[in-house]
């Protein structure tokens, strides 16, 4: 495939605008540069993409199916041009027509098909899928709303609907040829049969069309391109026959309404959980059109029985949330295809692979035994069996484990523990990081660890280094390229011969020099979104994620009040200055991760027009965080706050997104931290606070008392104070929830325990970058070992030790 010119570019755009829309491109608008400049794009993948399906099914390949409720896909013509290799060219090319490129792209609404980390991983997981040529897609679900849209006002967060969809979204094709359709509740009734089988009639359910929407995944300039499957809810037929039973008609009418519902939003819980039947639903219909999509492709294309069926197909869920798919698969073996449970089983268990990305209790999903029976009678039958069987077999081959039956049940106290099925049925069980892994092998599922030891292994998360890299930070890129040339670009790992120049003071100053580009260019961003000048000389201290207790924001906000304290009390204090800059959502019903919001707003409020801290400090928020905001921030980053308490960030992403645009890690020795830290060294980063193992034996044997911390510190005792007597608030009972949660109930994610080493490695942090040259050359060596952090590694150990699929 040739690559296209800024010339052709500009060629095919025109032509597109006159006849499309009768105009000549000078009177176009943004929007219509942009629909023309997809459309050229279309029309260049859709050969490749016939293509690479054509390569796949004459070749019988053997495919990975990435099963998951989240893609958080963001903004694509960007990645789609960079992909294409015509970027520049694009850029070029809108220049030229006389359009500045950044209003042209971002026309395009974000995809917010995910929360946070989970389902940005997968998204950068189908990317290097596609760069490495290998047979690999997504299943998801097509939401019409997405991750709610926020607005800070009077320092609150406001959720508004996310109608991503409001226009065309000219990435997607839909596939009514390919609709199926999936049953809900309903009669199971068993027949036996002449020959003694069971026949398995599932009657009077309701029915849902599943209707897929194609994304096309392209690799990077190789001409492979995937597809990410995204599944709407429709009605089955037209309209309901009225001429019958009155209350079955009615019945029928809501159900046609609440259709709808199915693919109506994403929930906005991130790494937490709420037994809501909408949800459960939402998953048995991403998982039953998916499994039935790939059977009937895979019977379709490879003409092979069913048995066949794990020779050719492995499946990765993402948490637990598609697990379901382990029950309808085996429904589809025995019910449609007629297999024995001994042959259904045998073939489930090669083809599931699961992937756990938390150990948060509040976190692990389970269902009420009535309200899946109800909804989902015939797979819950299917869950029983496998439990029972489960069951069975620790009674009578691991005695030693009878009495911890309870705990290992898949149905106990009359839940169904998606997390247990999930590892009953796979062949592999993955955490996100090393420290993770280690927490669920040793403690969260020491007993299904001893069962299956084999099974249990790590895959450290990455990122795609095309989007994070490549693509956000242009000017770092073309740094490096200079540097050390671009083996890298398809090595990431080669990055690591930047090392070599870690002395050299000119490149340094180079590395310095793109860094405070890139802070000015953020600084005018801010300017233009919120009227708040930043000192582009700052310290710009990011910390950008969803909000959580246990990511401590909270930690953060506590250091800030400390610095602005000690300002107010000595107003020439010799201080660096500094931008804090946050961005964070918070679940609708989560409060105390919504006063937090508030609390940084009003601090921010305070900080940012007192005289006394004469510009040495300034807090911005920036509201409605979501992937195209994190990429403008990124690259400006010089220190990445990641500052979890140790034990509960199963892995997180962003430190590697900052890490590779050259900040420097203030963090906890948590997640994947440590791997960046083993990489690095101490002397690389700011590492503090207490260790996982330090965290959990508080946690086990007590031992922390919160208020003794209060008693002692004044520092401590000064903030809280505030906080309760409504220093920081328009009215006084604004942040005793805080307070109380700090004080009674005993802090639970130990801020103040870290509160004084924190400030320490900001003390330490601050008399680096004095030193100009230590602190780039501190930069540098992360940029350098950064490359173990692309997602093509990621894949690359998913590929070898859990799917064994080939490059084509
Ligand atoms: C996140 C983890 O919190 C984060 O540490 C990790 O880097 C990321 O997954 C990718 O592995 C999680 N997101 C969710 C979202 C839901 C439930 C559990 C988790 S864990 C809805």
């Amino acid at each position: 495939m040739k690559r296209l010119t800024a010339e052709d570019l500009k060629a095919r755009m025109t032509t597109y605008i006159n006849t499309t829309y009768r105009l000549d491109v000078k009177e176009a608008t943004e929007e219509e540069v942009f629909y023309a400049l997809a459309a050229v794009v279309n029309e260049q993948v859709k050969p490749l993409w016939d293509k690479t399906n054509e390569r796949y099914k004459s070749e019988q390949t053997r495919q990975v199916y990435y099963l998951s409720m989240e893609f958080l896909i963001g903004r694509l013509i960007e990645s789609n041009l960079l992909n294409l290799g015509m970027l520049k060219e694009a850029n070029q090319a809108l220049q030229e027509l006389g359009f500045q490129a950044e209003d042209v792209f971002t026309v395009e609404q974000d995809a917010a098909l995910g929360n946070g980390g989970l389902g940005r991983l997968a998204a950068c997981f189908l990317d290097s899928l596609a760069s490495l040529n290998y047979p690999g897609h997504g299943y998801g679900i097509r939401y019409r709303y997405g991750l709610f849209e926020q607005r800070i006002i009077h320092g609150n967060q406001v959720e508004l609907p996310d109608y991503w969809l409001k226009k065309p979204y000219p990435w997607e094709v839909r596939r009514e040829e390919e609709a199926c359709v999936v049953q809900f509740q309903g009669i199971v009734r068993m027949h036996q049969r002449r020959n003694g089988s069971l026949e398995i009639n599932h009657e009077h359910t309701d029915k849902v069309l599943a209707v897929p929407y194609d994304v096309p995944v392209i690799g990077y300039e190789n001409e492979t391109v995937n597809t990410l499957r995204l599944w709407s809810a429709e009605p089955v037929s037209g309209a309901p026959d009225n001429s019958g039973d009155q209350e079955e008609f009615y019945h029928h009418l809501d159900f046609e309404h609440s259709i709808e519902q199915l693919s109506g939003f994403l929930y906005p819980d991130d790494s937490s959980y709420e037994g809501k039947e909408l949800r459960l639903k939402q998953q048995y219909f991403l998982v039953s059109a998916s499994v039935q999509n790939m059977i009937k492709q895979f019977k379709k294309n490879y003409r092979l029985s069913s048995k066949h069926f794990p020779e050719k197909i492995v499946i990765q869920i993402n948490d637990t949330h598609p697990s379901l798919s382990i029950p309808e698969l085996m429904r589809i073996l025995m019910d449609e295809e007629d297999l024995g449970w001994d042959e259904a089983w045998e073939i489930t268990t090669r083809v599931f692979a699961y992937t756990n990305h938390t150990t948060l209790s509040e976190a692990l999903e389970t269902w009420p035994i009535a309200m899946m029976q109800k909804l989902l009678p015939r797979i819950y039958m299917i869950i029983d069996e496998i439990n029972e069987r489960f069951c069975q077999g620790i009674w009578f081959d691991h005695k030693e484990k009878r009495d911890k039956i309870p705990e290992l049940a898949i149905i106990a106290d009359e839940q169904v523990h998606m997390a247990r099925l999930a590892i009953v049925a796979s062949f592999s069980v993955n955490g996100v990081a090393n420290i993770h892994t280690e927490i669920l092998k040793k403690k969260e599922m020491k007993e299904f660890h001893e069962l299956y030891p084999e099974r249990f292994n790590n895959k450290t998360n990455g990122i795609t280094h095309r989007r994070w890299l490549m693509q956000v930070n242009p000017k770092l890129t073309s740094l490096i390229q200079d540097i050390i040339g671009d083996q890298w670009v398809k090595r990431p790992k080669q990055l690591i011969s930047l090392l070599r120049f870690q002395h050299d003071k000119d490149v340094l100053e180079q590395f310095a020099k793109v860094k405070n580009e890139n802070k000015l260019a953020l600084a005018n961003f801010i300017h233009q979104q919120m009227g708040i000048t930043v000192d582009d000389q700052s310290i710009f201290d990011v910390q950008i994620k969803r909000l959580h207790e246990y990511k401590r924001q909270l930690l953060n906000v506590f250091h800030i009040i400390y610095l602005y304290n000690e300002l107010k009390e000595n107003p020439n204090l010799d201080m660096t200055p500094r931008t804090f800059i946050f961005g964070a959502k918070a679940a609708p019903s989560y409060h105390l991760a919504k006063e937090v919001i508030k609390l940084i707003n009003t601090v921010a409020s305070i900080v940012n027009y007192d005289k006394d801290t004469k510009g040495k400090l300034k807090v911005i928020f920036l509201e409605n965080y979501n992937v195209s905001l994190a990429e403008k921030i990124i690259p400006a980053a010089e220190i990445s706050e990641q500052i979890s308490t140790a034990s509960k960030e199963a892995s997180g992403t962003g430190n590697m997104k900052f890490m590779m645009n050259g900040a420097l890690t203030m963090g906890t020795m948590d997640g994947a931290n440590v791997e960046i830290y083993d990489l690095v060294g101490e002397e690389n980063m700011f590492i503090f606070g207490l260790r996982a193992e330090e965290v959990l034996d508080y946690y086990q044997h007590g031992g922390y008392h919160a208020r003794d911390i209060y008693n002692k510190d004044d520092r401590v005792r000064r903030i809280l104070d505030q906080l309760n007597n409504g220093e920081f608030g328009t009215h006084d009972i604004e942040f005793k929830d805080i307070y109380y949660n700090i004080l009674y109930h005993n802090d639970p994610y130990f801020v103040l325990k870290d509160f004084e080493p924190y400030i320490e490695a900001h003390e330490y942090a601050e008399s680096v970058y004095r030193d100009k040259m230590k602190w780039q050359r501190m930069s540098l060596i992360n940029i350098a070992h950064s490359g173990k952090f692309s997602s093509d590694r990621t894949i690359q150990e998913y590929v070898n030790d859990i799917w064994k699929i080939n490059p084509t």
